[in-house]
């Protein structure tokens, strides 16, 4: 196994989603996955996150249906089948932390944390909840996807791209170390698909092969997963023989590399980002306060129209400031050079004073103007 623990000497043990088409076999590689990890002396912490399952083949040590009953929840809120299993993770992402603070007490004597996810993919990958479970658990712990595939049922061309461009909008999305899975190799060995993947042409070859309306959307769309197969390990299993265990270990190990290497470093460097825009922003919002309070000061001695026998425009004026600044004002201006942005309205007629008063408003616009512009190239700077 890899280094899994922090510079703190804290264990993190890898986080393994498992990931994939209703009936891929998520649940019975979970099951192989779990007796493997028992006969090798490293049992695994086992979280079930699918609310619908009617019979899990093993102990799980979070179950979620312990916590929500999706069928109620269909009830109470009136929901089809589907509704009812995403209102149910929604319901228990809200104890998220509560599970995190289980998982944490466990985590420095566990080797592996497993974790099945309901049948309708898009449930867990669309959800708010699922990226929240995901982000939550791939902030602490080493995360990775093993996207599982249903081999046989992924033979057909359009059907293996269809499979690949969904793993590939996942990996996008989550961004965490992503292992593909070929399942149920017992009934049909993935070598198609390594070499579909490895060998352009000849996936290329195969989609000729397939006449119908898909195959020219297919052709284009192949070029663009290339760069997607990069990014990724591929193992052949099957969950009913065992075959394959050792290897899906190996990638899981490869991934804990892939995580400390690749995506620890840059969630570390979105946090220290965010750190320091929330620190920017509090900098800013000091100096305009700042300002606020100078013009405030400013406020007390300016006056609008503050000519002799004219009512002067003006705000929060102390008596005893008011007496003395009428006083100035009978006698002389000389004051006022200490306040050039009002030095105009020393003009004593009312027009004089209009002008004054919208050259300051224009000079306030431009200073926003520049402010807002200078915060936008910034925030371009951040994303
Ligand atoms: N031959 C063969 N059948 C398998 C394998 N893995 C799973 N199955 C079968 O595939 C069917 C679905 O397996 P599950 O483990 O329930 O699949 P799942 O992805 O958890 O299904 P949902 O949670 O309902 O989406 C079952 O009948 C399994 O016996 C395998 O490696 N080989
Ligand atoms: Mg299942």
């Amino acid at each position: 196994m890899s280094d899994n623990t922090t510079t703190a000497g804290e264990k993190r043990p890898p986080v393994i989603l498992c990931i994939g088409m209703a009936g891929s076999g998520k649940t019975t590689f979970m099951q192989r996955l779990n007796a493997h990890l028992h006969t090798k002396k490293q049992p695994p912490y086992i979280l079930n996150l699918d609310p619908a399952v009617a019979a899990l083949p093993f102990s799980a040590n979070i179950d979620i249906r312990d916590t929500v009953n999706y069928k109620e929840v269909m009830k109470q809120y009136n929901l089809g089948p589907n509704g009812g299993i995403l209102t149910a993770l929604n319901l228990f992402t809200t104890k998220f932390d509560q599970v995190l603070g289980f998982i944490d007490k466990r985590a420095p004597s566990l080797d592996y944390i497993l974790v099945d996810t309901p049948g309708q993919i898009e449930i867990f990958t669309w959800s708010a909840s699922g990226s929240i479970i995901t982000d939550t658990l791939a902030a602490t712990y080493p995360t990775m996807i093993a996207y599982i595939i249903d081999t046989p049922r992924t033979a057909a061309p359009a059907t293996f791209m269809s499979n690949m461009l969904y793993a590939c909008s996942i990996l996008y999305k989550t961004k965490v170390p992503f292992i593909l899975v070929f399942n149920k190799t017992d009934v049909k060995p993935h070598d198609f698909a390594v070499e579909w993947m490895t060998d352009f042409e000849s996936f290329q070859e195969a989609l000729q092969k397939d006449k119908t309306y898909m195959s020219s959307l297919m052709n284009s769309m192949s070029l663009v997963l290339d760069e997607f197969y990069s990014h990724l390990k591929v193992v052949g299993v099957s969950a009913v023989t065992g075959a394959g265990m050792d290897d899906f270990l190996k990638a899981v190990d490869e991934a804990v590399v892939e995580y400390n290497q690749e995506y620890k470093p840059e969630l570390e460097r979105v946090l220290e980002e965010r750190r320091k825009k929330k620190e920017a922003d509090k900098e800013e919002q000091m100096a305009r306060l700042m300002k606020d309070m100078a013009m405030e000061e400013k406020g007390k001695e300016v006056k609008f129209g503050a000519s002799k026998g004219k009512t002067p425009l003006r705000g929060n004026v102390d008596e005893d400031e008011e007496e003395d600044e009428d006083d100035d004002d009978d006698d002389d201006y000389g004051e006022f050079e200490r306040r050039p942005r009002y030095r105009r309205e020393v003009d004593s007629d009312e027009e004089g004073d209009l002008e004054a008063y919208k050259a300051d408003m224009e000079e306030r616009r431009a200073r926003s103007e520049e402010e807002s512009l200078k915060r936008f190239i910034s925030g371009q700077r951040l994303e």
